[in-house]
């Protein structure tokens, strides 16, 4: 047993041990430091730029090798879970479609090392990159196809900064239609230059997915019936997620057959860089839909001061729609609801839809309508207020005052402010709820 004044006075040992060997550790590494002749340990890359968030993706390793960053890009079939309840046979890069994004710095030089598994020969084409012809990657006219296991090896210096794309060019039609591309970001020089505090990219693509199959199909031109983000539909696609009042950048390119006016909620945003470089401040417009033509990239920056869950889609509406015929008869006005009993006797399970719209497509997923195998609804995703009705290239900003810097995690449903949300009027309250703190708002 020990007393309560040896517990006292170890217990002051035992402090004061501490506070020699702490102090003792200082001292030895300020002496360190100071008999040191070695530069200081260079910061990490993320103090050079904001790290850049690919949704449902990320971010190639690099190996520094005498002075090269060195990339490995492995060429082969994928399979690409666009939402669950759907896996799609794709070709892509290390595993993905799109393939990682790659992340330099301007004045690199990299090295990028490409292996083929394909079944057949590819190439890779630097979308946007300034470089010598030979490492353009047009197979047969810049150097000869990547054949299946064979490794090639393209290595430039990054003379300018901004938002680019790799994709094959060789049997480009069918590769790209099956998944093959990806990002390709060169920060600028100077980690003052353009800082955002949240960068965000992803690919727009559009794929042909008969239902009841798990193959796209190359040849389709122009009646596709499946719309993603980064080879998801919503409600597969991750959230942008800022805290209120931060700088947000989001760089969108297109790898598909059509035009895309992809539209945000809640703010106006800029137009800073296309593929083609940066646009001057003068020159900015103030949008809030952006079309992204076939093969390009519109990069659009904004302050994300309104707290909230805001949508980003693209406008066209049948492209935030999952698989759905468009040559079905129009049912819109045609009464036909009652004939559903008869026509079930012949039928059975028959349900007749679309006679006052079609918003009871989602109704009748959850009552059980059978879908072909791999096929997901029409119509998805569930909000606090009900069914969110959307499918395709459709996910959310969300900007919430409490986020630490950096935190991407999905923060859940915004809780609107009491007095903040649209109400029912109806004949026992119509006035609006909650009228002592509802003009108050949100304190911004
Ligand atoms: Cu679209």
């Amino acid at each position: 047993m020990m007393t309560r004044r040896e517990i006292l006075t170890g217990g002051a040992a035992l402090l004061a041990g501490g506070a020699v060997s702490a102090t003792l550790r200082t001292a030895n590494a300020a002496e360190k430091a100071a008999a040191s002749t070695k530069p200081p340990i260079p910061a990490p890359p993320e103090a050079h730029y904001t790290p850049l968030v690919t949704l449902n993706g990320g971010t190639l390793p690099w190996k520094m090798e005498n002075g090269v960053k060195v990339f490995h890009l492995t060429a082969e079939p994928v399979k690409r879970e666009f939402a669950p309840g759907m896996v799609v046979n794709c070709w892509g890069y290390n595993g993905s479609t799109p393939g990682p994004t790659i992340e330099a710095v301007e004045g690199d030089r990299v090295r990028l090392v490409v292996t083929n598994w394909l079944p057949e020969h590819t190439t890779i084409h630097w979308h946007g990159i300034f470089l010598p012809s030979g490492m353009d990657g047009v197979g047969g006219l810049t150097q000869p196809h990547i054949k299946p296991g064979e490794t090639y090896v393209y290595e430039f210096t990054l003379r300018q900064h901004g938002t680019f794309m790799y994709h094959p060019h060789a049997d480009e039609m069918l590769q790209v239609a099956v998944g093959m591309m990806g990002m390709f970001i060169v920060h600028p020089k100077s980690p003052q230059t353009r800082r955002v505090d949240r960068d965000y990219c992803f690919m727009l693509h559009a794929w042909d997915v008969d239902p009841g199959t798990f193959t796209p199909r190359p040849a389709t031109m122009t009646e596709f019936n499946m719309w993603t983000f980064n080879s998801r539909v919503f409600p597969g696609i991750d959230p942008m997620v800022a805290r209120t009042g931060e700088r947000v950048r989001i760089r969108i390119a297109n790898m598909s057959m059509h035009d895309h006016p992809i539209h945000l909620h809640g703010f106006n945003f800029r137009i800073t860089e296309t593929d083609g470089g940066q646009v001057p401040e003068t020159a900015q417009l103030p949008e809030v839909t952006v079309n992204i033509p076939v093969g390009a990239i519109r990069v659009l920056e904004f302050i994300a001061d309104e707290p909230g869950d805001w949508s980003i889609h693209c406008h066209k509406s049948h492209h935030t729609m999952n698989a759905m015929g468009h040559t079905v008869p129009n049912m819109l006005g045609v009464q036909h609801s009652d004939l559903d009993e008869k026509i079930q006797k012949l039928l059975p399970g028959y349900m007749s839809m679309g006679e006052s719209g079609m918003a009871d497509m989602t109704d009748m997923v959850e009552m059980g309508m059978p879908l072909p195998a791999n096929t997901l609804p029409m119509m998805m995703g569930e909000g606090p207020f009900g069914p969110l009705e959307m499918g395709g290239m459709f996910t959310l900003v969300k900007v919430r005052d409490d986020l630490a810097p950096g935190d991407h995690r999905d923060p859940g449903w915004y809780q609107n402010p009491p007095g903040t949300v649209a109400w029912k009027m109806d004949d026992a309250a119509s006035e609006k709820p909650d009228e002592s703190g509802g003009h108050e708002g949100h304190s911004r």
